[in-house]
């Protein structure tokens, strides 16, 4: 091979370099842009829980599912995902505050998004998915389960009510649900 041949190899292995460069660092700069200022993450939590004595547990009883205000002033709703509905279909929470869900399901994966939020995860068998967040919205947002979990998928959805901080009115359990509203 001539001088000049191998001299044009060498060019063109740096310019795809520098295009790979660029490449690899737009990506880490979309996803640092997405963490910092959009505060979208990949889920971090891992909290094992046994989905086949989930009702049973002290978290994710029936009794307890829903909204709740903790002693310390936490806001934290606990929704089951299950084949093809969530309990409950519908949960209040406040706006501009910072809430805490918290999901498990008993039986598939199934995955949930809160419309025009960052709150998106999946919810796998044997482990708690949680999300913190704060909602700047008002309204009643749409939550679809967004993995394919069976016939009925399509019809597996809830109801997220995010009411003004002054309309949030827990009881004196410090429970709310979407039948108080
Ligand atoms: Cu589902």
């Amino acid at each position: 091979m001539s001088p000049s041949a191998e001299h044009a190899i060498v060019r063109s292995e740096l310019r795809w370099t520098v295009v790979v460069i660029a490449a690899v660092s737009l990506i880490m700069l979309a996803v640092i842009f997405a963490a910092v200022a959009m505060h979208i993450n990949p889920p971090s939590n891992v909290e094992r829980i046994d989905p086949q004595t989930l009702h049973l547990s002290a978290e994710f009883t029936e009794s307890d599912l829903g909204t709740r205000v903790e002693a310390n002033g936490q806001v934290t709703a606990r929704i089951v995902a299950t084949q093809f509905a969530f309990v409950p279909r519908c949960i209040v929470l406040p706006a501009n505050r910072p809430v805490t869900l918290r999901f498990a399901t008993p039986d598939v994966i199934h995955g949930i998004l809160v419309t025009g939020t960052n709150v998106n995860t999946m919810v796998v068998p044997g482990y708690v998915s949680q999300v913190h967040t704060v909602f700047r919205t008002t309204g009643d947002l749409l939550m679809p389960c967004h993995e394919y979990c069976g016939l009925g998928h399509s019809e597996m959805m809830a109801t997220v009510r995010v009411v003004p901080r002054e309309a949030f009115r827990p009881g004196p359990d410090g429970r709310v649900s979407c039948a108080d509203k």
